[in-house]
């Protein structure tokens, strides 16, 4: 095993209301040593063989007719697609002849992709109607778990699920929602959201769902992209032991859109009642706040299904660049909903009757594909968890695993390092037997915490399934098939899904071959891709397309090992990925700036145990400001204020000056290494500085280190 070389560090562990120290070393870090992978290549494990005794149906009898199918979705992809889109999806009318047309090229022309163009689908009725025609309407599509740990199970057929959703429906056609519309979502994660989010799908509008997490301005800024003259929204719910007045939040956003954009934003706010009114006044505005209960009790409980094209758009979905502002990821109906719907099937070896519970909000692109589009479709039965796995303690997880005797698992690895820190006792106290599959995704696994997943959790008979993808991808890219014969690396993703051509290029676009190190690209289209960014199909092509020539950029960095594996390395962009979020650095140097007191801000990651990366900010003060806790505290607040409580900045590091080059440019790579080695760092560590236009600007800043 990996030999930690961190000195062993001590916390008291508060939640158990009794202090005892807690050994962190050795379990929970993501070790330097974890990261460099190639050593690691050689350790593997088989997908173990209880789980193909315990478990009887899969989809592959092997790895060979795996290999075979994938082969065939490389050949022929035609085909290959054409086969899966009638087995997988309900059409109205299949597409007109070419399944896939596209252009990778910047230098011939537009960039576009297009997926069984002419075909004529609807996701609600893939998700929901059809199940219940085929007399599954009786079967739990949802098990709430709430906040509170309660005896009685809320849940949602596919009949009550489709009840809602055709009211909801046809009472956003009566406030004047049509096809094309954007509808924005700001709400927990309930099986409501679900319910607004399939709503949208029924009517051909499109949905925008913004995280919970996200302040008023975030929230209006997608409004204001989007063009979304209705909210559906909630009043406010309980996350741990703190209630989230989420109403609130709502109307300054849309107050913000209005005032900056005119009264036609926002014209409606459907306001699910989540809290009890008893405790919890919300105030609604007459003529635009609407209870959802009022609003589907009085509506219309049929609501046609609107027929839409394979490529009209399903839904938009913000996440965070290298630069600037947050990029409306577009994606479709017919290719998204397959490729969502197939990887779900595949990657956790899904089939109707296994209980599956994703612990992703779908605020994220994983509660879109996860919990709502891919296992709907695939008839599942699953639970939807609104708390934090941590509330009221550390069993959380397990203790709703054996509630509802869940098959398949999918968190994150910052969720697991946390858990990690409370120790085996809060695991092995609870029952897991149910559990057959345990899948990650969000960032790279380090092997310490897989082995504890598969060790701990999944008492070594559960494959762990580490699934690499990205809100752009709409699915999973690369993972390790849960399939006989396999041989799963703790800490590498696996291999490509079928139909993922990935290639690793070098910094001049060149595609490299076999064992190599580089950047992560996709050759070939695939159903689930992007289609465009919202308003802006430039920011798309330069985005994705422009970095090298005829592939699709993914921004992360990768290695290929000899047998084919791929290892992530991490975003190659000022992305910062916290705890799975990506979080845009710009945006949050923009928050910081936008206080008074900020001259200049550059924001780096910096290794953080539990949440991967954490923020690591230098600021630079306006002359006449001077450096205090009060001013450190109100500039966190700042950012939290701006964009939300994920992107709060570990820490404030006083920068009198900024390294630079002589172009202006800040060096970041020096900000990542001061941030991660802090005094210790010596000037080898530092590489070529001779760029820098004041040399002397990196010793200062060393020495304001921790102040
Ligand atoms: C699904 C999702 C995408 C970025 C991606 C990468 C990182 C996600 C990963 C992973 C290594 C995995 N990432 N899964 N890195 N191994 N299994 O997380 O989408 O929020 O868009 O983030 O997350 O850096 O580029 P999104």
């Amino acid at each position: 095993p990996l030999q930690c070389d961190r000195k062993r560090r001590f916390r008291v562990r508060k939640s158990l209301g009794r202090s005892r120290p807690l050994q962190l070393c050795s379990c929970t870090h993501v070790h330097q040593a974890d990261r460099d992978t190639h050593s690691l290549a050689e350790q593997s494990y088989p997908v173990p063989r209880e789980y193909f005794t315990r478990v009887q149906n899969h989809h592959f009898k092997d790895m060979e007719q795996y290999k075979r199918l994938y082969e065939r979705s490389i050949q022929q992809p035609e085909e290959f697609w054409s086969d899966m889109a009638k087995q997988v999806l309900s059409w109205k009318q299949l597409w007109e002849n070419q399944v896939c047309s596209y252009n990778f090229d910047i230098e011939k022309g537009p960039i576009f992709c297009e997926w069984f163009k002419g075909g004529k689908l609807n996701a609600c009725y893939n998700c929901v109607d059809r199940h219940v025609e085929a007399g599954y309407g009786d079967q739990v599509a949802y098990y709430a778990e709430g906040n509170e740990e309660s005896a009685d199970i809320r849940s949602y057929t596919y009949r009550e699920l489709l009840d809602s959703i055709e009211r909801l429906a046809s009472a956003l056609k009566v406030r004047g929602v049509k096809k094309g519309d954007v509808v924005a979502i700001y709400m927990p994660n309930i099986p409501e959201l679900a319910i607004a989010m399939l709503a949208c799908a029924r009517i051909g509008a499109v949905h925008s769902v913004v995280f919970g997490g996200f302040s008023a301005e975030s929230l209006a800024n997608r409004l204001i992209d989007a063009k979304s003259r209705i909210l559906i929204t909630c009043d406010g719910y309980r996350r741990g032991e703190k209630i989230v007045a989420l109403k609130a939040v709502a109307d300054a956003a849309a107050e913000l859109a209005r005032e900056n954009m005119g009264y036609e934003l926002v014209q409606h706010k459907i306001v699910y009642q989540k809290l009890d009114p008893k405790q919890n006044f919300v105030s609604m505005e007459s003529h635009m706040d609407e209870w959802w209960h009022e609003v589907l009790s009085t509506a219309k409980p049929h609501c046609d299904i609107e027929w839409m094209d394979a490529e009209d758009a399903l839904f938009v979905l913000y996440t965070s660049g290298s630069t600037g502002r947050p990029k409306g990821i577009v994606h479709t109906t017919g290719g998204y909903l397959l490729y969502a719907a197939i990887t779900h099937r595949y990657a956790f070896n899904y089939h109707p009757g296994d209980v599956y519970f994703c612990t992703a909000d779908c605020g994220w692109i994983t509660g879109h594909s996860y919990v709502v589009y891919g296992p709907l479709v695939n008839r599942a039965t699953q639970v939807i968890f609104e708390g934090v796995p941590t509330y009221p303690d550390a069993t959380r997880l397990w203790k709703i695993s054996a509630k509802y005797n869940v098959n398949q698992l999918y968190t994150a690895p910052t969720l697991i390092r946390s858990l990690m820190r409370y120790g085996e006792a809060y695991v092995k106290n609870s029952q897991r037997d149910s559990l057959t599959l345990l899948a990650t995704v969000g960032e790279p696994i380090n092997p310490e915490a897989w082995k504890w997943f598969s060790r701990e959790v999944g008492e070594n008979r559960c494959p762990i399934v580490d699934t690499w993808w990205q809100t752009e991808t709409g699915g999973h890219m690369i993972l390790p098939p849960p399939v006989q014969g396999f041989i799963q690396k703790p800490g590498s993703a696996g291999v490509p899904f079928f139909g993922i051509v990935p290639v690793v290029v070098n910094e001049k676009g060149e595609e490299l071959s076999g064992e190599c190190e580089g950047y992560l690209c996709i050759k070939k289209p695939w159903p689930g891709m992007l289609r465009t960014v919202l308003g802006d199909h430039s920011r798309m092509e330069s985005t994705y397309f422009k970095p090298f020539r005829g592939f699709y950029m993914s921004g992360d960095g990768c290695k290929r090992d000899k047998d084919g594996y791929y290892w992530l390395t991490g975003r190659v962009d000022d992305v910062i990925n916290v705890s799975g979020h990506r979080i845009g650095t710009a945006e949050v140097e923009s928050a910081l700036i936008a206080h008074g007191s900020v001259a200049e801000a550059a924001v780096v990651p910096v290794p953080h145990d539990i949440k991967g990366q954490g923020i690591y900010a230098y600021v630079t003060l306006r002359q006449g400001e001077e450096p205090s806790e009060e001013l450190r505290k109100a500039l966190k607040h700042a950012v939290r204020e701006h964009i939300g409580a994920i992107c709060t900045p570990d820490v404030i590091h006083w920068a009198p000056a900024l390294p630079k080059t002589r172009s202006g440019k800040i060096m970041r790579r020096i900000l990542r290494k001061i941030a991660e080695l802090g005094p210790k760092v010596t000037p080898s560590d530092l590489g070529d500085t001779s760029t820098l236009s004041e040399p002397q600007v990196v010793e200062l800043l060393v020495s304001y280190h921790g102040k």
